[in-house]
This record gives structure tokens, C-alpha cells and sequence, in this order.
């Protein structure tokens, strides 16, 4: 059981009662590419950042390609996929249900070379680096298509394979403009502070969702989170970036899907949920010194392969890259 303590008690420096930029940024010695004390002043009082127009928009082209060639032959990969908060695979799915709402491809940082290059995008590597005082590692990534409609939620209760509970943030990147019409995210400016937010006990005082044990479900969650966020009279905030622009919001900063007003629109979209590599599940780090089929270093992240995945499950742009690595005699375990 984990209990509200262990969240509070190892938080990364900046959510500390006693954080101070000024001593920080003084005393830090990585190359940062904007104005890292503007914000993490920002995120301390707000919870999320923007980063506008930074993603190449070649490299998101890129991964679209790529996930429509997955969305095409879906049934020549094992990728694991959600549907309607459920867990399956690519190949055991229908096109009608690939081609509909709410399907999310699971994990493709660690199919799809693009995928991992979008993850490791330099702003959210430099700034995560700065908030968990270890390289940002990646630890899971979601591809929307349509927009997830999903209700408010926090994402630590799910996302809880982290050695410091604390140490967790996502990075959210439009694959397109974002129209209001189709759904798009929403977040609680200033939420991310637990005085807002509490504690939702899933049972027994737990913090964590756990399938096996939990008494309550995401719809309770979602009606504490609302009515929390009510008294506390924070309204949300509807995000409509443009493409090339990432979002990254704080471990407890309730967010929701907003509804798809036009289904005939996509809302495609690429979350990386992340942590420090010092906080990385010490079981997911491949024994073998080289990484089980991939590493891949860029911009200070750095994403490890699943120890589980198979060779020949990836993507077109991963097996290329590798299968390069290994042909010009250099390390094939490992790439930047
Ligand atoms: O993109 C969305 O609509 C929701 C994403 C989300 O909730 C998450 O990644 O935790």
C-alpha cells in the first residue's frame, strides 16, 4: 500500500516548501537552450509548461507516417494498444476499432525511432533533467489519433513504476493543429499542489490504483478530482497548441479529454510519461550491459527498450536505425 506520505515526503526540489531558483540556477551547470529559471518559476506556481514551436515539424511528419503505415498493417505487429481503457494487442483488433475513438498505441517510444526522437525533444529533456536532478528516461508513451475524452484524472495513481513516487511528468506534443471542435486536452493552472488536489484513497488509505485491490474506480476519481477543483475554484484550461508546440505538466496535475464536439476530426497526439533515470524501475533496465534491443541517448533523455520486446516487433524506422548501427561494426545496443 502506498500511502499520502510517500508522495509528499521525496519530492523533486522544486516542489519543496524550501525550493529556490535563484540558488539553483546559480549553482546549475547543464546547457539549457531557453529560460530555465523563467520556467521553472512557472511550473513551481502553475504546474505545467509550453514550449512553443520547437518540435520539428519534419521529425512529426515523420512519426505520422510511421503510424499510418502501423494503422494500415496493424495486424503484422504485436504492439500493445488501448482501447476504451482496456489493454490489448495490434493484432488481436479490428480495423473498425483501430480506425475509431478511444484507441491509444501503447509504448511506440520503444517501436518507432521517430517516436523516441519526439520523447526526447530537447526542451523537455533539458528542463525534466533540471526538475528530477537526473536525465529525463521515459518509462511509457501513448498515440492518440482522436481525441481521448478521457475524464480528469491525475496521472501518479496509474503511472507508479518509479522508484520516488514524485518523480514522474509527461510531455504532451499536438501531431497536428489542435481544433477546439476536436477534443482537446484540458489542465488545472495551480492544481498540481496537494492542498488542491488531496489524496483520493482508492481503498484502505491507498494512493496508488492497484487492479487487484482498489474499492473504487476512474468515475469516483473523476467526481473527487471535479468537485475538489470546484471548491478550490480553479478553472481549466483548454489547450489549443499549434504543431511544433509541447505541453509538460507535473506528476499530481489533474487533466481531462475534453468531449469531441466533431468526430470528423482528428486530435493526433503523442504523451510521453516520464521520470529520472535515477528513478528509473531498476526491473526494466536491460542486464546485458547493451540494452535488449535498443538504447537510445538524445538531447541529455535517454529511453531503454523494454528487456521484453522483440526485435522483430518494430517499427520500419527503429529496425532501419539498428540494423545500420549494426552494420557499420558500432554498438548495436545503443544509439543517439
Ligand atoms: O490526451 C489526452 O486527452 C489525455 C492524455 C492523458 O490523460 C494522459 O496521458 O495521462
Amino acid at each position: 500500500m502506498t500511502e499520502q506520505n510517500e508522495l509528499t515526503a521525496e519530492m523533486p526540489w522544486i516542489d519543496r516548501a524550501d525550493a529556490n531558483v535563484d540558488a539553483f540556477i546559480f549553482n546549475y551547470s547543464k546547457p539549457v537552450s531557453f529560460d530555465l529559471s523563467e520556467k521553472l518559476r512557472f511550473w513551481s506556481k502553475n504546474g505545467y509548461v509550453v514550449f512553443r514551436n520547437v518540435v520539428p515539424l519534419d521529425l512529426i511528419d515523420q512519426f505520422i507516417a510511421e503510424v499510418d503505415h502501423l494503422r494500415e498493417n496493424f495486424h503484422d505487429y504485436a504492439i500493445p494498444i488501448e482501447v476504451r481503457g482496456k489493454q490489448t494487442w495490434s493484432k488481436a483488433v479490428s480495423r473498425e476499432v483501430i480506425e475509431g475513438i478511444g484507441v491509444k498505441f501503447n509504448h511506440l517510444h520503444t517501436y518507432s525511432l521517430h517516436a523516441a526522437h519526439l520523447s526526447l525533444t530537447r526542451e523537455v529533456t533539458e528542463f525534466l533533467q533540471a526538475v528530477f536532478g537526473s536525465p529525463a528516461a521515459p518509462m511509457q508513451s501513448l498515440t492518440f489519433w482522436m481525441g481521448s475524452q478521457q475524464s480528469t484524472h491525475i496521472d501518479y495513481p496509474f503511472v507508479n513504476m518509479q522508484r520516488r513516487l514524485a518523480y514522474m511528468a509527461a510531455s504532451w506534443i499536438p501531431l497536428e493543429d489542435v481544433h477546439a471542435d476536436a477534443g482537446p486536452l484540458a489542465y488545472y493552472p495551480g492544481a498540481h499542489r496537494p492542498e488542491v488536489t488531496g489524496f483520493f484513497d482508492w481503498g484502505g488509505g491507498d494512493i496508488i490504483s492497484r487492479e487487484k485491490t482498489r474499492l473504487r474506480n476512474g468515475r469516483e476519481f473523476a467526481a473527487y478530482l471535479d468537485d475538489r477543483l470546484l471548491q478550490a475554484h480553479v478553472e481549466r484550461e483548454i489547450f489549443l497548441p499549434k504543431k511544433g508546440d509541447v505541453l509538460i505538466w507535473h506528476c499530481n496535475m489533474p487533466h481531462t479529454g475534453t468531449t469531441v464536439r466533431d468526430d470528423r476530426r482528428t486530435r493526433k497526439s503523442y504523451v510521453t510519461h516520464f521520470t529520472g533515470l535515477d528513478d528509473y524501475p531498476a526491473r526494466w533496465i536491460p542486464q546485458d550491459g547493451k540494452g535488449s534491443t535498443g538504447v537510445i541517448r538524445r538531447h541529455s533523455g535517454v529511453i531503454m527498450d523494454f528487456p521484453w520486446n522483440k526485435a522483430e516487433g518494430k517499427l520500419p524506422s527503429w529496425r532501419d536505425h539498428f540494423a545500420r548501427k549494426t552494420e557499420g561494426g558500432g554498438d548495436s545496443g545503443s544509439a543517439s
